[in-house]
């Protein structure tokens, strides 16, 4: 019996010593004097995403280049596992895209909503995550946090 909880205890520390190694890589545009941006770079990072942080001080082109309308904009604009993650979005949001995998180009939080990752103040209301298409349709709700 002991042996046996000895087993199932060595693999479990083994899946959480490969699941503390896998840290998805993850890039992130920002204008050079955002505070909460770099804030949300460091909430990344405690959450196990290896953060490249790219200073870019005219942010629109890379707003344009990967679909996020004016409608949709935060401040932010990260690249992760192929999809844009725009503005301070939960990681929760984050990992359901990531394991889900869906058929869109990534999804925001837009603006800067007190309370959010990144962001002071305390929250006022749920958040709503929404799908990023490239499409001008009405975006979709992809979660509400
Ligand atoms: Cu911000």
């Amino acid at each position: 019996m002991i042996r046996m909880v000895t087993a199932s205890l060595v693999l479990a520390l083994a899946t959480l010593s490969a699941m503390a190694e896998e840290r998805v890589a993850a890039t992130l545009y920002k204008i050079p004097n955002c505070s909460c941006c770099k804030k949300y770079a460091d909430y990344l990072r405690t959450n196990g995403f290896d953060v490249t942080v790219i200073e870019a001080p005219d942010m629109t082109p890379i707003k344009q280049k990967y679909g996020v309308g004016k409608n949709l904009e935060g401040c932010h604009t990260a690249v992760i596992g192929g999809y844009v993650v725009e503005g301070h979005v939960p990681v929760g949001s984050i990992n359901r895209l990531l394991s889900e995998k869906p058929a869109i180009k990534g999804i925001t939080l837009p603006g800067m909503p007190p309370g959010s990752p990144g962001m002071s103040g305390s929250k006022t209301g749920s958040f709503e995550i929404l799908s990023i298409t490239g499409q001008d349709a009405a975006p979709a709700v992809f979660a509400t946090e």
